[in-house]
């Protein structure tokens, strides 16, 4: 029996049972049967959580861009890798052959090498859902260079922190970007940006819009010409199991995003394996995910996992509103796509439009259904379930983090009956827990707790980039001996997980995760702002949306309100970008805190969700008088 491709439920809890008895053992299996190998690996698996290390396949070599590419070319060669639709639907879609990529990336790899980016390097790469996007990152990866990409919403002051807390030493970008009927000004921002970045050597540019763009002398390269000059084979770097292979920064609760460092060979062992289970591919399928490059989902299930398993997939560059609220289910139809995976955030959206835009298109090829980013309402569910799976196509709901690197909660679709709202049950050689508060496990079933993982898989984050410490204090440090995940999660009577939402001061808007002591850092920027605090409140689209209460200093109270509102959110879309803005702003005279000066968050929180019959005890607060004062005011 091969582990890689479960069939039934059955076979999921054999393949389970066999994961957790022996996790080395069968990580091992699935390593030998499906990768190349450079060198084998000496040991599958060193771990201590006290320190935190954790190293698989210590002693193998591999190049990431063997497995996702060379490999294919000669049984695969003229399938089409990346098929690119562009923002447009009026523009021609792209279908990138596994034989174009290999040039493609080569030549990349040889333009960088060119620059004088050598293995170990970090490479910021700031670009829309363009093929360069996916061809830069592979370009890296052959090199041995560290990608970090950043997300191209992200306003220029993230943007800069981001290139200074990796040092990278040069930037790929582009001289604009298409969503929907906008262009944006790519180019402008990381101008903008480098002000603030002595580090950046040169900035290479791709061209998209045709906007006219400044060039700066010396520093900023046409990316064209360049890869026109370049070889077309490039000789990949060979790389150890536990090399970098990429920083990838994500909100935390407190200052500063933390840049998740990913390894080479465990990384790439299980975002494959969890990429043929979770979708149940197939050779021939035609998978989509509409997530972006720029996180997460975009690094494991655009690029990475289908790739190593010589998939097809989709690259949408565009959004689901444009040219209208039927853009999915047109590309979907065209494209025959078998597997799409989208956000809640995303069907909420298109749930709440008319059912013709979806009706009239042909989904009958469409086999699995995902979600990830965020809880699932149950209508939402039903909705996806009714009316783009016609109740035929199970749905995965795939719960993970930049963190895990990979899919560690979901249902194994056509093995696992699917129930609204629940993730299910863990991945092969994922081991959760649920813990109480004093930090004792939860045995049992019906139960809830906060989510721990209890023993490592392939693909965890092994340090953030620059402040290992960081990392030890966030992940590792609430619960002994186990990975705190900063999720609560219920497990139902027959085992089934439904994960609650974040127990931190994340706040997932859109299925994008914003800490709120960034977006506090950015309000109090503004000259007229004392003091702030950010809740999230239930949306009906976004999941939740951003309730912020300010205090005004004396010399702002004489302030036009509605202006000052207007100022703040421009301050959060200059620091971080237009996704952290805020939906209600609401001026307080003080915010509640308790008596070691801590704010109150839980009472703002009820506030802004408009709960405010069960307040629980204030008494105990230095200003209980504030929280009325906040209540009769409140929007
Ligand atoms: C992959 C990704 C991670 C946080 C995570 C959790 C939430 C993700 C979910 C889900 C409920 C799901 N989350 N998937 N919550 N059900 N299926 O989204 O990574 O951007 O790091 O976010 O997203 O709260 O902790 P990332």
């Amino acid at each position: 029996m091969s582990n890689y491709h479960i069939k039934h439920l059955e076979e999921y809890f054999q393949v389970y049972r066999k994961s957790v008895r022996n996790p080395e053992a069968f990580w091992e299996e699935v390593a030998e049967e499906h990768f190349f190998w450079r060198k084998r690996w000496d040991s599958v698996l060193e771990w201590d959580f006290t320190k935190p290390e954790i190293k698989w396949f210590d002693g193998a070599q591999l190049n990431i861009t063997e497995n996702c590419i060379d490999r294919h070319l000669r049984s695969r060669g003229d399938k089409t890798a990346i098929l690119f639709e562009p923002n447009d639907p009026k523009e021609e879609a792209q279908h990138i052959t596994y034989h174009d990529l290999h040039e493609r990336v080569c030549k990349f790899a040889n333009v960088l090498k060119d620059q004088g980016v050598k293995k170990g390097d970090r490479v910021v790469i700031y670009l829309p859902m363009i093929p360069e996007l996916a061809v830069s990152v592979l370009a890296c990866a052959r090199i041995g260079a560290i990608h970090s990409v950043v997300f191209a919403g992200f306003s220029s002051t993230a943007l800069a922190t981001r290139i200074n807390d990796c040092e990278a030493k040069i930037v790929i970008t582009s001289d604009g970007s298409f969503r929907g009927n906008k262009t944006i000004d790519l180019k402008g921002i990381v101008d903008e940006a480098l002000k603030q970045c002595p580090g950046i050597g040169s900035v290479l540019v791709a061209k998209r819009t045709g906007a006219k763009i400044d060039m700066m002398e010396g520093r900023d390269h046409w990316l064209q010409p360049l890869l026109d000059k370049a070889y077309a084979d490039c000789v990949p770097e060979i790389m150890e199991a536990e090399d970098p292979l990429f920083i990838l920064y994500t909100s935390g609760s407190t200052g500063r995003p933390k840049g998740m460092m990913h390894t080479t060979a465990g990384y790439m062992v299980y975002t494959a394996y969890t990429f043929k289970n979770a979708f149940q591919y197939r050779e021939d399928d035609i998978y989509w995910c509409t997530a972006d490059i720029g996180w997460i989902t975009g690094h494991s299930y655009i690029v990475y996992g289908p790739l190593v398993n010589g998939a097809t997939t989709v690259m949408f560059e565009g959004v689901p509103s444009y040219p209208d609220f039927g853009r999915f289910w047109e590309v979907v139809e065209k494209h025959k796509v078998t597997q799409f995976y989208t956000a809640p955030t995303a069907i909420r959206a298109l749930a709440k439009e008319n059912l013709d835009f979806v009706t009239k298109y042909d989904l009958s090829s469409l086999k699995v259904l995902g979600t990830v980013g965020e809880p699932i309402n149950e209508e939402a569910w039903h909705w996806y379930n009714d009316h783009v799976g016609d109740k035929k196509c199970p749905i995965v709901d795939t719960w993970w983090q930049t963190e895990t690197g990979g899919i560690l909660i979901s249902p194994i679709p056509f093995s696992t009956p699917t129930k609204p709202t629940y993730a299910t049950l863990p991945m092969p050689g994922v081991q959760p827990a649920l813990m109480d508060e004093n930090g004792k496990e939860i045995k049992g079933n019906q139960v809830d707790g906060r989510l721990c993982i209890k023993f490592p898989w392939p693909s965890i984050a092994r340090t953030i980039w620059g402040d290992h410490q960081r990392y030890k204090d966030t992940y590792f440090s609430a619960f002994e001996g186990k990975y705190f995940t900063g999720d609560g999660a219920l497990r139902d009577e027959v085992g089934y997980y439904r994960i609650t939402g974040r127990v931190d001061d994340v706040i997932i808007v859109s299925g994008h995760n914003l800490g709120t002591a960034p977006i506090e850092d950015a309000i109090n920027e503004h000259p007229a702002v004392a003091e702030s605090a950010i809740v999230g409140f239930p949306h009906d689209v976004k999941g939740n949306a951003l309730y912020g209460y300010v205090i005004l200093k004396e010399t702002g109270e004489s302030r036009d309100r509605d202006n000052l509102k207007k100022e703040i959110n421009q301050m959060i879309t200059e620091h971080i970008g237009p996704i952290a803005k805020l939906d209600k702003i609401q001026f307080v005279p003080g915010l509640p805190k308790t008596r070691s000066g801590k704010i109150m968050r839980r009472i703002l929180r009820k506030i802004a969700s408009k709960e405010t019959d069960n307040l629980g005890d204030i008494s105990t607060l230095l200003n209980p008088e504030v929280v009325e004062q906040i209540i009769e005011e409140s929007l």
